[in-house]
């Protein structure tokens, strides 16, 4: 591979950062006034959903909710919600969940979302599918005129087994749409991800908390079509588990603006 250059220096100041933290927190507080006591929440994943579980867990301490129980989103949201005071449940005893709340990668004017840049999109769908009310928490920087429109990836989460095949075919599924590509997503680097071979230890796939593989899917114009049919067809892939793209399942959308905040409903 030839020499890459260092990345340029991020564009944005430490005050900025901090801004978009605190974009993150009005959102994720403002999701958190929907919570009531004795119910069954989804607990979400992300550095936006952490404030929302953070805040969860200072109103218990605090006295002013009681009897709610988490369903996590992933090993991360289980840890996180543990260590903020929120008892834990699973889907297995509470099929029926009352409100989800948790972040976003994507957000497109009708409320459909691309999820799964942290890799745990297959236990968001399931649990914020099998909610009530899904509460989506973001910061403006996650609005996108089309899904996968800033470029970045729509995932896939594959079963290991025969991976290679399963990319191939998603390859096929794409082919002839311009600027389309897509990638083996790996615990440190992409590069070497067309040559994937699933025996070899070198490459170090990503392992989701399923003990699956993620795909990751880039259209350069954003993904066009009825998303409705390409989300079928991706599903019928024998080895595709899920994907990233949530669509018609979010109730609303909070939407922290510097300017401040947006409701978006369903
Ligand atoms: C989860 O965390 C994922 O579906 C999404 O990939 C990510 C968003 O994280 P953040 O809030 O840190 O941007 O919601």
């Amino acid at each position: 591979h030839a020499a890459v250059a260092p990345p340029p220096p991020p564009m944005i100041s430490a005050a900025d950062a901090l801004s978009q933290d605190e974009l993150k927190r009005i959102a994720a507080h403002r999701a958190v006034e929907q919570v009531e006591s004795g119910m069954v929440l989804g607990l979400g994943t992300g550095s936006t959903a952490a404030h929302a579980l953070d805040r969860i867990g200072d109103l218990l301490r605090g006295g002013a909710l009681w009897d709610v129980v988490g369903i996590p989103t992933s090993e991360w949201a289980a840890a996180r919600a543990a260590a903020a005071g929120i008892p834990l449940t699973n889907l297995n005893v509470h099929p029926v969940v009352d409100l989800s709340i948790d972040g976003a990668d994507e957000v497109d004017p009708f409320l459909n979302l691309v999820k799964g840049r942290g890799g745990s999109l297959l236990r968001e769908k399931m649990v914020e599918g099998a909610s009530r009310r899904f509460v989506v928490i973001v910061d403006e920087s996650k609005l996108v005129p089309r899904l996968g429109g800033s470029g970045l990836a729509i995932p896939v989460e594959v079963i290991p087994f025969g991976s290679a095949l399963t990319l191939r075919r998603l390859h096929s599924l794409f082919d002839g749409v311009p600027g389309f590509n897509l990638k083996l997503r790996t615990a440190t680097t992409n590069a070497k991800a067309s040559a994937f071979d699933e025996d070899d230890p070198e490459l170090d796939p990503f392992v989701t908390d399923n003990k699956n593989y993620i795909v990751d899917l880039f259209f350069e114009n954003g993904i066009i079509g009825d998303l409705n049919s390409i989300s079928d067809e991706i599903l019928r892939i024998t080895g595709v588990v899920e994907h990233g793209m949530f669509l018609g399942l979010a109730t609303s959308v909070i939407v922290a603006r510097k300017d401040g905040v947006v409701m978006m409903d369903n």
